[in-house]
């Protein structure tokens, strides 16, 4: 049994501050290999270094495992980066302790290499953390080292093998106040094709579903250990084409979980009777992975539907008056003047729903942005992507690209360009007592409120 210190680094408050979900599987992973554990968050203590090293005295662990989520915002228009903290939590272990420090999460997961020296780190895991942190533990502890200081899963753990996660009392106490959300998994992988995203990287290209029966006893342990009713599902498309969304909403049915919960959806596939499902077992809102507006732009994203579907879910989700959000991404792979004008008009057509406007797209390794941003010289292959670069069309000049999105979207109050400046307008609604996704509040419907 060693003494493991789990560190969430995260100090993202954008959208809002979310719950470290990949530390507290982990924890449960090791937990459940009989290490005492402890969970330690850097943003819910103030981002206090003294208060970071009284609890590493205090708990004077064997091992330090910091998560790193977010290496930045995405926004090219307000750029905000968050890999320095990692690097000062490093510092601050070195400064009171011999422990090893293991890092792993999704933001280090995408660039390992730079992470890994940028941080100082003394081992890397990349992707899933669980099997892996278990073994390194148990080696380091039986004197052997690792080849390499970076360690890659051979496999990913199947849908039964994902743990439910070990929330920690403390931090649920206050997440539930910043964001008003818990969050949990009902699946991991991402079997879309979509040209600049990551998710393939991370949870691999199938997807791996946990029992449905296993996500609702997550949910009703939320409920029955922490008070807990309100989740985020944080799976990379909720709706997957197979079905197993709609078990996991009929298994919460079943059960009369008093729940209510938000996730990420494709706008294909997705029914007026599926909303109304989804809408009984507890959907109060969906953010639908749109990402562009024009015929063109989504072909070249490689996203498998047309705008003419995001039509039509917009419709089902209005018709059965569960609150959607569309989030697009302008001046992407072939975008011109004429493609942004036609997405703006298309957007135009999108009724009693919001949506976030970005420009430009993160280029982040593995994708297939990222080759075609190599292929058009526009990046050097093995260029350092840490400081974000982003995917502008040649085809067009970004500042006339933002002057047409915030033309077009000028006095409406359910459009947001830049992002950035749709979050200061929801943080009021924030100061005014509302949690959770917040925007679902500016949607109404004729007759009373949403749901
Ligand atoms: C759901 C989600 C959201 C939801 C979260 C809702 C909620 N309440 O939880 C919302 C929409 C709010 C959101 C917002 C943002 N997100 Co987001 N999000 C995701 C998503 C799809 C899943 C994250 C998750 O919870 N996974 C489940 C947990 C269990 O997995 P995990 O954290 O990866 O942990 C595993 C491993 O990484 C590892 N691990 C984790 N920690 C550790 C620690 C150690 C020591 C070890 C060894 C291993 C390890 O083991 C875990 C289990 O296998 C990921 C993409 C993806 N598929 O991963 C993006 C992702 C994490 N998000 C990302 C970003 C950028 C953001 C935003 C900054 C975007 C924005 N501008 O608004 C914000 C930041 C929010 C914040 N405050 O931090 C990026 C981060 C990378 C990057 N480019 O910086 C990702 C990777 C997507 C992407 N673009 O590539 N997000």
């Amino acid at each position: 049994m060693k003494r493991v210190l789990l560190v969430s680094s995260n100090t993202c408050r954008e959208p809002s501050p979310v719950y470290p979900l990949g530390l507290a599987v982990v924890a449960a992973a090791l937990a459940g290999s009989g290490h005492r554990v402890e969970q330690f968050d850097f943003l819910a203590c103030g981002e206090s270094e003294e208060t970071f090293r009284g609890k590493m005295i205090e708990f004077d662990p064997d091992f330090v495992c910091i998560s790193v989520r977010n290496l930045d915002n995405c926004d090219s228009r307000n750029p905000l980066g968050y890999t320095g903290t990692a690097k000062r939590l490093v510092e601050a272990v070195r400064r009171t302790s011999a422990a090893p420090v293991i890092i792993g999460g999704p933001g280090f997961s995408l660039l390992p290499e730079e992470m890994l020296a940028a941080t100082g780190a003394d081992y890397g895991i990349v992707g899933e953390g669980e099997r892996l942190i278990r073994d390194l533990i148990r080696d380091l502890s039986n004197g052997a080292r690792p080849a390499s200081p970076l360690l890659r899963g051979e496999r990913f753990l199947s849908g039964e093998e994902i743990p439910s996660p070990l929330y920690s009392g403390e931090l649920i106490g206050y997440y539930m106040n910043q964001g008003g959300m818990c969050n949990l998994q009902t699946k991991r992988g991402c079997p879309y094709r979509c040209a600049y995203c990551s998710y393939p990287v991370l949870e691999g290209n199938r997807f791996r579903c946990r029992e449905p029966g296993a996500v609702a006893d997550d949910m009703e342990r939320a409920g029955t250990d922490h008070g807990v009713s309100s989740f985020f599902i944080a799976d990379s498309i909720f709706n997957d084409r197979e079905g197993h969304y709609l078990s996991v909403a009929e298994e919460i049915l079943r059960r009369r979980l008093p729940v209510r919960w938000c996730c990420f959806m494709r706008p294909d596939g997705v029914g007026r009777k599926e909303i109304a499902l989804l809408k009984r077992a507890g959907l109060y809102a969906a953010e639908l992975g749109t990402d562009a507006s024009s015929d063109a732009a989504l072909d070249a994203l490689g996203k498998g539907f047309m705008f003419a579907q995001v039509l039509e879910a917009n419709r089902a989700f209005n018709a059965e008056r569960v609150p959607c959000a569309h989030f697009v991404m302008f001046g992407g792979p072939g975008e011109t003047v004429e493609t942004v004008s036609e997405g703006l008009a298309n957007l135009g057509q999108l009724e009693n729903t919001v949506v976030f406007a970005y420009s430009g797209i993160r280029i982040l390794p593995g994708t297939a942005l990222h080759a075609r941003a190599v292929a058009e010289g526009l990046l050097r292959p093995g260029s350092p992507l840490l400081e974000p670069v982003y995917y502008h069309s040649p085809g067009i000049d970004p500042e006339e690209m933002h002057r047409m999105i915030a033309g077009a979207f000028r006095g409406n109050r359910r459009r947001f360009f830049p992002p950035a400046e749709g979050l200061d307008r929801l943080k009021v609604m924030h100061d005014f007592g509302y949690r959770g996704l917040l925007w679902d509040h500016l949607i109404r419907y004729p007759g009373g409120p949403a749901c």
